[in-house]
């Protein structure tokens, strides 16, 4: 069950984490961090950087402190994410959101940090991946992170709220805010195989297309999903005057649209055959996902 699979490895993430941070110095900032990031989200991240390593024989070992990373940049967006210049959230993962439990000053400071921190745990001297693989991973990392992804993404759907976007640019802004941290998971996975810049490109891509998946699949749960199983406010995106697929074209049209998509990105990864079980399964859980 794809549900244990989530819990078990989350729980994983939880532990490397904890283990890590633990063996730094002390600072005042560690509890807020650790409510931002640990014992709480799917972690499913994570989980597909895993999916994809089975496909080219990665072993977790490998990508355990990149999967921890992307876990940390993620969790920082959220926190950024609900605060009150950003979409003024107060609920996360079931719980206050971490500037309503320690104020916004320290949520910000608590973000930055688990921002750098993702850096920390890509370049530590005892992950064994080549210097080589550590500079081309932080690179990417840091690409789909700023004003080139997540943060310029971000930019684009603030500034999109109560006005009429084209398609084509809410799927530009979406690929950027949640599709090029799911581009960087499939790309450092490609690093770590020592793929060629072809195949890296056409990872990165595909990953972003999974990433464009997991938002429309978050823009469904916010007109049908349930509070208490999304672990956050729900029926906010028309409130708010967000530009979603689904505001723009309707359920039933945008539904179809995403499940086009599935069926062409399950078509991309049925030449691995056995080894794309557990993706496979990921990506038929992103679309069919309540929580
Ligand atoms: C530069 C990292 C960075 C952040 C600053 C605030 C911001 C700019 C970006 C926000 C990006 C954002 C919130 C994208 C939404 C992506 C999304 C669908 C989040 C929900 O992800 P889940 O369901 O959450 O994986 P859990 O709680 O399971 O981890």
């Amino acid at each position: 069950m794809i549900k244990n699979q989530l819990k078990y490895n989350a729980d994983k993430i939880d532990k490397f984490l904890i283990n890590y941070i633990r063996k730094q110095k002390k600072s005042l900032l560690v509890s807020p961090m650790k409510y931002g990031v640990i014992s709480g989200g799917k972690k499913i991240r994570a989980k597909i950087m895993f999916d994809v390593g089975k496909l080219f024989n990665i072993s977790e070992k490998k990508l355990i402190n990149i999967c921890v990373a992307v876990e940390c940049i993620h969790s920082y967006s959220l926190i950024h994410d609900d605060l009150p210049c950003m979409d003024n959230d107060s609920i996360r993962r079931g719980k206050p959101a971490t500037h309503k439990k320690y104020g916004e000053a320290t949520a910000v400071l608590a973000g930055n940090s688990l921002l750098t921190l993702a850096f920390e745990l890509i370049t530590d001297k005892k992950y064994s991946i080549t210097h080589k693989q550590k500079i081309e991973v932080v690179k990417s990392l840091a690409e789909c992170s700023g004003h080139t992804g997540i943060a310029g993404g971000q930019q684009l759907d603030l500034k999109f709220e109560n006005k009429k976007k084209k398609i084509s640019q809410i799927i530009d802004m979406q690929k950027k805010k949640t599709g090029k941290l799911f581009n960087f998971c499939f790309k450092a996975v490609g690093i770590i195989a020592n793929k060629s810049t072809k195949e890296k490109e056409s990872l990165g891509i595909l990953g972003e297309n999974i990433g464009l998946l997991f938002q429309l699949a978050d823009d469904f749960l916010d007109i049908k999903g349930s509070k208490k199983l999304v672990g956050k406010q729900i029926q906010k995106d028309a409130k708010k005057g967000k530009s979603t697929l689904l505001n723009l074209m309707g359920y039933k049209k945008a539904y179809k649209y995403a499940n086009n998509l599935k069926k062409n990105i399950l078509l991309k990864i049925e030449k691995h055959g056995k080894k794309a079980k557990d993706l496979s399964e990921t990506i038929e859980f992103i679309l069919g996902r309540n929580f």
